[in-house]
Formats: C-alpha cells, structure tokens, sequence
C-alpha cells in the first residue's frame, strides 16, 4: 500500500516538474515569437509533441499581430506620404460605405478552397487561378458570400447541409456556399458549352469552338441553378450587390434581373470579346447577349473588348448604343459596359538580399547550374502558346550557341481541364515537344528545358518569379495575364525581364516590357537575346516603371471600381 502510494507521489511529482518546465519552456518560446522581426513559417516550429497544436496557434496568432502591425505601419506611411494608393482596409471601409449592410454575392465556377481527400487525411487545397486569385482579396476584405461549383471529393463533409462553410479555414471571413452539379450537367455546361465553345469563341487561337445543343441545354440548367442557389441567399435582402465572374455565367445576369429588379448586378468577363463576324458564329448569340444585358453594368480588360461588345450587340439585337457613356440601352433599361483591368494583391517580399537565396534554393533543388534561368508559368492551355515559347528558345539555342549549357528554361504548367481530350493532348504533346528539344542540345550536364507538369504552391511559383533573369509569356490571346503582373510584383529587386506577348490585356499596361509576337518565333528568340544581355539598370528603370503601375492599379483598385461604378448605375434608360 505505502509503495502505491510513494509511487503514485513520485508519479505526480515528475508530472508536475515535467507541467513547470513546458510552461516555462512555452513562456519563453512565445515571448521570443512575439518580438522577433518576423513569425516563422510552419516548416521551422519545433515539433514538440503533444505541445505542438499549442505551439501551430499560439505562431499562427503571431502572424495575424505581424500581418496587423505590418498593415497599419503601410496605411501610416501611404497616409503621410499623401498617397491614393488601394488597401484591404481601405477596400474594406470602402465597400462597407457602399453597401450599408446590404449582402454581397460573388458568383463564380471556381471554388477558392476545395477539400480532397489525400492518404487518409482531409486536406484543404486553392486552384491554380487567375480569377480565384483576384477575386478572393476582395472577400477576405470585405465579407459576404461567394457561391461556387463543389470540386473537392471531402467537399460534402466539410460544408453543412446547405453546403456553406467559412473560409479561409484558417482565419474565416467570409462565406462559401458549394453547389453540387451532376456530371451530365458538368460535362454539358463546363466542358462542353463553356470550354469548347465560348473559350475558343471569345479567343483568337485558331481553335474551332464546338457547339453541341445538348450542351447548351446543360448550361442554361446550371445557369439556372446558381441563380436559384443566388436568389436563395438574397431573400429577405433589399439591393443586394451581386458580382457575376466569368463566361459560365452569360445567362445568370438576366435570370436573377428577372426575379430580383431591386438587384445591382454586375457582370465582368475575364477573356477577351471578339468581334461581331467572329461572336456571330454561336447558334445562340443573342440568348447570351440578351441574358448578359440583365447586369447593370459589365466589365472587360481593356476597352477594346468593351468595343467589340457594343459592336456585337449592336449588329445582333435591337437596341441603342450610347457611346459618349458606353451603354446599351434597351427595353427601357440600360447596361454600362466598361473597362476594369485587372490587378494583382500586393504581396510582401522578403529584402532584396534574399533574392540571391531564391536563386541558389532553385537552382539547387532543380539540379542546375546556369547563368541565365527563363521561367514561364501557365495552366497548359493552347490560348497560353506554350509550344511557340519552346520552340523561340529552341531557335535562340540554334542562334546562338554560346548560350548553350548557360541557359536553362522552366515552365512550371498545371494540368488543367484534362477531361477534353485536347487538352490532355496538349500536355503530351507539349512533353513530346520537350523531349524533343533537349535531345537536339542537352550534354551530359545540362538540359535546355525543364518542363515541371503540375501545380505549385503559391510559395513555390513566387520563389520562381525571384530566382529568374526573365520571365517569358507567349499567349497567342488572354484577357489580361495575371502571370505578368506577378513576376513584376515579386521583383523587390527591381531587376528581371518580362517578355510578354502584345497579344495579352496586361501588354496594355506593362509597356516596359519587352513586347513580342507570339507566333514570329525569330522576334521572340531576339526578345530573350536582348533579355539575357540587358544591362542591370536599365533592367531597373524598366522594372521600376512596371512596378509602380502595378502598385497604383492594384486588384483593391479593381474591385473599388467595379463597386463603385455597380453603386452609381440607374436602372431607367
Ligand atoms: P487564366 O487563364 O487562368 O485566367 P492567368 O491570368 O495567367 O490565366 O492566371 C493564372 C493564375 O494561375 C496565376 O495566378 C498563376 O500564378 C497561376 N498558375 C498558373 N500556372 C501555375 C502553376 N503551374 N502552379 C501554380 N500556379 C499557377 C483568366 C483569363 C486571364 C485573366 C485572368 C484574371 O484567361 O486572361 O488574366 O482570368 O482575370
């Protein structure tokens, strides 16, 4: 009995001295965590057992301090330094004095946090998007509701029964609402309607859309899905704000207009829009043209595309353009068309001391010792002209030889859309073309071309962007081309080269870019000629002009326009 008992106090007593040393060790720990210069990141935090869902909160909390104090100190110095400069907070502030708390939607075919299921474990994953990545700043920023395709197979336990969540999972601010679509309706409405025929439609690429009336049937289903999914969340609401994202949803401005007069609708189409001859060739033109004037206002890129909208709708319907106020007006209502080029959300880079590190880090892990690394970045698709790019390196190898073993391009390419049979053929084709390639100059030490097929941590591609001496976009056409506007926003460093296609919306605005023509192969082997010989400060001015209009226009920019525009619109003619 005396030996349980001088067990069990020597038991408690090595419990106890055990508690006083990890509070100790804690205390200490997260006094060290709250003065440091910068929190550390996931990878670097001890690994201390059953300690380590305290030590995971107690950093991620650090950030959130860092992140605050980091904001407050930018929104300090832009104020004194009398500034205009968009913010999330001043979005925030912004969009709150407009909406009055009245809701606000986002509707997209993208969701911006999907859940799969990977070795037994639930795991929490963003796509490789250039609208989720515009678009989800804004709801970080602001609230409301973002309703979306479900994607993730863990998606249905990790919503509620009316498929709602709060995201981001680690700091929730807003809400996600998933709807589920059948895969007849995906294959119809996604695949088929939107990706064989709007895509190639809305793109000069030289591919043939396809226009199936099965799909198309399909694509009104699920337009008229979101609207109900939409409307649902609206009831009970007076002028909800509702921000329709992309070319999946051409039918929905009108569907929602219908049951919701009270509604500011605004639609912004993130591709290009073609020219009337060009549009003319979808058997159901004027449904979708009638189905996108239920917004009260629309947004392009660039006002080309706003041009060739009114142009379209012109030759189509009946109705009156107003060109002093870009308008379309019709059956007594009146939709503004307009341009809103597309940002990116400023991101905070390590000093440039660092860039050196991210140089060697790449060059490591790639096995690779060059002095001159490309990067391209791309979801593998034929509007992105992955295979001009190659074959323009090719042929700046072939013209100057003195490059080979001192040069070497990655493309990191995230498979995309792989259940279309092109598209899957594309990234085969694309490997084949590589191969190809570095047979024809590799040596025993070295490979012109590094062809990385999958999608990279957000971390991952910036690492990317900083390691290379330029970056090379080849789109035979895009709307804007967000990869642009990250590679010169990464460069804290003010060096690099953008060699970037005329051919993109971005080419409008980066004008300190080395502009080329995709598809003359001879100009964009001279464009990386004149990349790789640039001098450094001229690399600094161009990089420095580009730097500064992307900083003015940012997406906090983007979204306080459209807002701001979608306020003012009047619904009467
Ligand atoms: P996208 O056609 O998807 O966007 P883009 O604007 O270049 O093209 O954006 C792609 C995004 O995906 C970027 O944020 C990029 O970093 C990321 N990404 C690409 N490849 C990746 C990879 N391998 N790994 C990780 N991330 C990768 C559409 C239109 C564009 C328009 C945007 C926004 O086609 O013209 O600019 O919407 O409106």
């Amino acid at each position: 009995m005396l030996k349980i008992a001088l067990a069990a106090v020597l038991l408690f007593a090595v419990c106890w001295l055990l508690l006083v040393w990890s509070a100790g060790w804690l205390a200490r720990w997260i006094r060290d965590l709250r003065t440091q210069e910068r929190p550390p990141e996931e990878e670097a935090l001890p690994r201390l057992g059953p300690l380590l869902p305290v030590v995971r909160e107690a950093a991620r909390m650090a950030r959130d301090l860092w992140e605050a104090r980091e904001a407050a100190e930018e929104e300090a110095r832009l104020r004194i330094a009398g500034e205009s400069r968009w913010t999330p907070e001043r979005l925030k502030g912004h969009v709150r004095l407009i909406l009055r708390d009245r809701p606000f939607l986002v509707i997209a075919n993208r969701e911006p946090y999907s859940h799969i299921r990977e070795g037994g474990k639930i795991k929490c994953v963003t796509p490789a998007s250039g609208l989720v990545t515009a678009v989800e700043p804004i709801l970080q920023a602001c609230g409301g509701t973002w309703i979306a395709s479900a994607s993730g197979d863990a998606d249905r336990e990790t919503s509620d029964e009316r498929g709602r969540l709060r995201v981001p999972p680690d700091a929730p601010a807003y809400t996600l609402k998933r709807v589920w679509l059948t895969e007849e309706e995906e294959e119809g409405y996604y695949y088929g309607f939107s990706n064989e025929g709007l895509w190639p439609l809305c793109h000069i690429a030289h591919t043939r859309p396809v226009f199936r009336s099965e799909d198309w049937e399909q694509y009104k289903k699920v337009n008229q899905k979101f609207a109900d999914a939409a409307l649902e969340e609206l009831s009970g609401s007076e002028e909800p704000f509702v921000l329709i994202q992309d070319y999946h949803y051409a039918l929905l401005p009108r569907m929602i207009r219908e049951k919701r007069p009270d509604a500011k609708i605004a639609l912004f189409w993130h591709i290009p829009w073609p020219n009337p001859e060009a549009f003319g060739i979808c058997p159901w033109g004027k449904e979708i043209l009638h189905g996108m004037l239920g917004a009260d206002l629309l947004g392009f890129h660039i006002q080309f595309h706003c041009n060739n909208f009114l142009d379209t709708v012109d030759r189509l319907l009946e109705s009156r353009i107003d060109l002093e106020q870009f308008a379309v007006d019709r059956a007594g209502r009146r939709t503004l068309v307009k341009p809103f080029p597309i940002g990116i959300a400023p991101r905070r880079h390590p000093p440039a001391k660092d860039l050196a590190s991210a140089r060697q880090e790449i060059m490591k892990k790639l096995g690779v010792q060059v002095d001159h690394l490309g990067v391209g970045v791309d979801r593998i698709d034929y509007t992105k002209g992955i295979s001009e790019r190659f074959r323009a390196i090719a042929r700046f190898l072939e013209k100057y030889p003195e490059y080979r073993e001192k040069l070497a391009f990655v493309e990191l390419a995230a498979p995309s859309r792989t259940s279309i049979k092109s598209y899957s053929d594309l990234g085969t084709e694309l490997e084949q073309e590589v191969e190809q390639i570095n047979q024809r100059f590799q040596t025993k030490a070295w490979k012109p071309i590094l062809f990385l097929k999958e999608q990279h941590s957000r971390e991952e591609v910036d690492l990317y962007y900083r390691a290379a001496d330029f970056c090379l976009i080849t789109s035979l056409h895009d709307g804007m081309n967000l990869v642009a506007k990250e590679f010169a926003g990464s460069r804290s460093d003010e060096q690099g080269v953008l060699i970037l296609s005329r051919f993109a919306g971005a080419s409008r605005e980066l004008r300190d870019a080395l502009l080329v023509n995709p598809y003359d192969i001879e100009e964009v082997a001279e464009a990386i000629r004149e990349a790789v010989t640039m001098r450094p400060e001229e690399q600094r001015a161009r990089m420095a002009r580009m730097r500064s209009a992307l900083e003015e226009r940012n997406v906090y920019r983007w979204a306080a326009d459209i807002t701001s525009e979608l306020a003012r619109t009047r619904p009467d003619a």
